[in-house]
């Protein structure tokens, strides 16, 4: 923020507010300028010029509880600077402590407010919040109908918390006593006898107690009735008085590091009606308008590409009629090499978008685009730039992933063997926190709790998390077969030693890479087949505990064999009495037999000449899965589960593509047309993936498929100014992005004459910095500017792993989208996850190849 704006910004000093604290009232309405006052628009949410506040717009989904993008949210000059507003039963409450359920949200446009009626069925606790502007700022009521639960006194307070990277190095002031920020968690904590906690998710527990009956909370960094947070920075600035009862301010870091700071008031004992009111105050800047965006590509284009760049502009923002290119020469300096008009896209989402093509330029070099006086990151055009877009994902990131193995970088150890204690059979009915479920019956030979042999062997950690999700590991496989058959990639840069458990980063061993990870991949797929017989859901650490782990897989568990015969935390140095083995949960799934078929099938063919027993192994296993399959009676997709099917299709292409057995093509194609039919969008993946090994008729019977999708691809560019499918769900939606972008290099290699190369371009140009929100690469490392920020295992040290392709722009409801770059913690908009990242390997291959034609 440069100083001329803070003066202009109507801030008001701490020694006024101080004063103000208890005469609020003075600041009536009749002083107050119209158009900074919060005025309820017309998406539900109040708005004024560089604040708004959503109230329960985004709720508590309950699939990963408490994800910190739900209750009442402010948006501050553009970044989401707090979430989570409601009554909350800890002082700075975890993912997995109870969040309340919205029984009914009102929306009142007369009165211009909202108010939701919050329960908490555990204790038959209802709260309502009303909200509502008043003055600059916005009034939050809390009132009860019936007293507090004598269970909830002392524990249940309203809570509003606030980013910590968004005030990290600004102070604050509680009732005019200063202080700063803690950078690093570091509060007084609380040990509270264990009979005191309040139930988490399904009664698990994220503290590992050590057995000593106890858990801690962190204590207020600093109570008072008015806190003023960042007073110094006109964009951050907020103050909160509390109209009846103390404020506390918290740091949830202590106990949790995606913790945020909290600010609380405690609900009084005995008291119903009017139980907390605090009236919240922002600074907003006078005619705040937000820095255009110049979304573009990170790594850059090729000369003969289409290059066009798409500005996000804020809705006040008045657009500029032209932009420009400068070429940077050796001696630093910009010549402008292009100008023109900029053409006027519309508005999506709460933003206005125009877009600047610059396709007719060709020259190599290193350009930066300008538009009014912001300037993009410098970016190349040549023919090379694509060479090395992929290789840290394979050379970097899929290493770091190896599960089982002590994984080495130079001077640097990544993390030990991991999960030598692998596994037993998982209890019957069990509902676990990461979305596996047993049911009744381990639909196994074994009993819940007996050790299960060679499952410590093959796979990586799932994502952020560190699992063997037999899903995401069987779409890993298939992408990477893909690269191999496709684009034969046999970089050499990583020992794989599986005799030593040992792999070795920039220490080429003779060996493709690509299919080292193939094999390690598929020897956990197969160690399933060869201890059940069939494929299960996948392996995970029992304990609530021990999941949030961060840091070094191998300490996740002690790595000894659980002994029931010694006793918990005990140890004879080869077995343990702690029970922290793994699950393995094994209830039968068609899809999940079809689909570890499916990879199996195709990993034969790529480790045919590399690891022949394997690859037989492969072949044998999922012909079997397929005899077996085929003896029971067919499940469908599980309801709910659109175009889910059983996974019988893909398994029937990939048993073809091996055998060219006639009888797997038959039912591949009884499978594909009618969901074509169905739904040609989703299954044009399966359809085009078969073309090279079918014959002419079904091209032929493919071709007004292709010409209808091509229709619904143009279609998209109506609907937002990329050109992509952009999604809104819960998860940011890269993937869907690269997958459609690898299905229109596929359509473009079999119908050239319809499909062109721009599809895929436009799917890569996304990833790498043409998106909304920011123009950052998702690919860590990969670009001039890119991911340093994300949400792999190492998150706790807000850093990356190279090659590691983030989910990214989440869409806020109604119209937010969002990507912090300061805050890993999100998994939405910030995990990296295998199956994403092997595809993003695919992609970036293919189009290395259209850089050829
Ligand atoms: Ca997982
Ligand atoms: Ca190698
Ligand atoms: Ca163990």
């Amino acid at each position: 923020m440069k100083k001329d704006a803070f003066l202009k910004s109507k801030v008001i000093v701490p020694v006024v507010l101080f004063v103000i604290a208890t005469s609020f009232m003075l600041l009536s309405n009749n002083v107050i300028p119209e158009d900074s006052r919060l005025k309820l628009n017309d998406r539900e949410y109040f708005e004024t010029r560089g604040f708004n506040v959503l109230v329960f717009e985004n709720r508590y989904n309950g699939m990963f509880f408490d994800e910190k993008t739900a209750g009442i949210l402010l948006i501050h000059h553009g970044v989401r600077t707090a979430t989570g507003g409601a009554v909350r039963l800890k002082p700075t409450p975890e993912q997995w402590d109870q969040i309340p359920f919205v029984v009914e949200r009102n929306v009142t446009k007369e009165n211009n407010s909202i108010d939701v009626l919050l329960r908490y069925e555990d204790f038959d606790f209802d709260t309502r919040v009303y909200v509502q502007p008043r003055g600059t700022g916005i009034l939050f009521t809390v009132t009860i109908d019936k007293p507090l639960p004598a269970k909830l006194e002392g524990r249940a307070g309203f809570n509003l918390e606030f980013l910590p990277s968004a005030y990290f190095e600004k102070t604050y002031l509680m009732d005019g006593r200063t202080g700063t920020f803690p950078l690093y968690p570091s509060s007084s904590m609380e040990v509270m006898p264990a009979n005191t906690q309040l139930g988490q998710f399904a009664d698990h527990s994220t503290f590992d107690d050590r057995g000593r009956s106890e858990y801690v909370e962190p204590k207020p960094i600093s109570e008072g009735q008015t806190l003023i947070l960042a007073p110094e920075d006109p964009e951050h600035h907020i103050q909160i008085q509390s109209l009846d009862g103390n404020l506390m301010l918290l740091d949830g870091r202590n106990v949790a590091q995606n913790g945020w700071f909290v600010v609380r008031t405690l609900i009084p004992a005995n008291k119903t009606g009017k139980v907390v009111e605090w009236l919240l105050t922002p600074n907003t800047i006078p005619n705040w308008t937000r820095t255009p965006v110049i979304g573009h590509s990170q790594v850059g284009y090729y000369p003969d590409q289409e290059k066009i760049a798409v500005i996000e502009l804020d809705k006040n923002d008045t657009p500029l009629s032209t932009a420009s290119l400068l070429k940077l020469n050796e001696r630093g300096e910009f010549t402008e090499k292009y100008n023109d008009q900029v053409k006027e896209w519309g508005p999506f989402m709460r933003y206005h978008y125009i877009k600047f093509d610059f396709s007719s330029v060709s020259d190599r070099g290193i350009y930066v685009i300008q538009y009014g006086d912001q300037r993009s990151d410098p970016f190349q055009i040549g023919t090379h730039i694509y060479d090395n877009a992929w290789q840290p994902t394979l050379d970097i990131w899929f290493p770091v992933q190896m599960d089982h193995m002590f994984v080495n970088e130079a001077y640097r150890v990544w993390h030990g063997a991991a999960h030598l204690d692998d596994a037993l059979q998982a209890p019957v009915n069990h509902q676990h926190f990461d979305g596996y479920r047993m049911g009744d019956s381990t639909e196994t030979r074994y009993t819940p709790g007996e050790r299960i042999p060679g499952l410590n062997i093959g796979g990586w950690f799932d994502a952020g998390d560190y699992d063997i999700r037999t899903g995401s590991h069987c779409n890993t496989v298939i992408h990477f077969v893909d690269s191999w058959e496709h684009f034969g990639i046999k970089r050499d840069e990583t020992l794989v030693d599986h005799k030593q458990r040992y792999v070795d980063i920039h220490h080429p061993d003779g060996k493709p890479d690509i299919l080292q990870q193939i094999e390690h991949g598929t020897l956990a797929l197969i160690a399933q087949h060869r201890a059940f017989g069939r494929a299960i859901p996948g392996i995970i650490v029992p304990k609530l505990h021990q999941y949030h782990h961060l840091g070094d897989g191998s300490t996740m568990t002690d790595n000894l064999n659980y002994n029931p015969n010694l006793k918990i935390y005990e140890s004879d140095g080869y077995s343990s009495g702690t029970p922290d083995d793994r699950w393995a949960f094994t209830n039968k799934s068609s899809r999940n037999n079809y689909t570890s078929a499916t990879a199996l099938a195709a990993a034969s063919r790529a480790l045919r000449g590399y690891n022949d027993a394997l690859a037989d192994e492969c072949l044998t296993t999922a012909k079997k899965v397929w005899t077996d399959e085929h003896k029971q009676p067919q499940q469908e997709s599980r309801p709910g589960f659109m175009f889910g099917g059983t996974g019988e299709m893909e398994a029937a292409l990939q048993l073809y593509i091996c055998t060219k057995n006639k009888q797997y093509a038959t039912r591949f194609e009884e499978l594909l047309w009618p969901a074509m039919e169905k739904g040609f969008n989703f299954n044009m993946k399966n359809a085009v993936r078969a073309v090279p090994y079918m014959d002419k008729a079904y091209k032929e019977k493919l071709l007004p498929f292709v010409k209808k999708y091509k229709a619904s691809n143009d279609e998209i560019l109506k609907q937002n100014p990329y050109g992509v499918i952009i999604t809104t769900g819960g998860w940011a939606g890269n993937e869907s992005v690269i997958s459609w972008a690898v299905t229109n290099y596929l359509l473009h290699k079999a119908f050239p004459e319809l499909m062109g190369p721009e599809y895929t371009y436009r799917g890569i140009n996304y990833i790498l910095g043409c998106h909304p929100s920011s123009d950052i690469s998702f690919v860590s490392g990969i670009g001039t500017r890119s991911k340093k920020i994300a949400y792999g295992n190492n998150r706790a040290d807000y850093t990356f792993i190279a090659g590691g392709v983030a989910p990214g722009v989440l869409v806020l409801k109604p119209d937010f989208p969002e990507n912090k770059e300061d805050w890993p913690f999100l998994w939405g908009e910030n995990e990296y996850v295998i199956d994403i990242c092997a595809e993003y390997i695919l992609l970036a291959n293919a189009v290395l190849d259209l850089g050829k034609e």
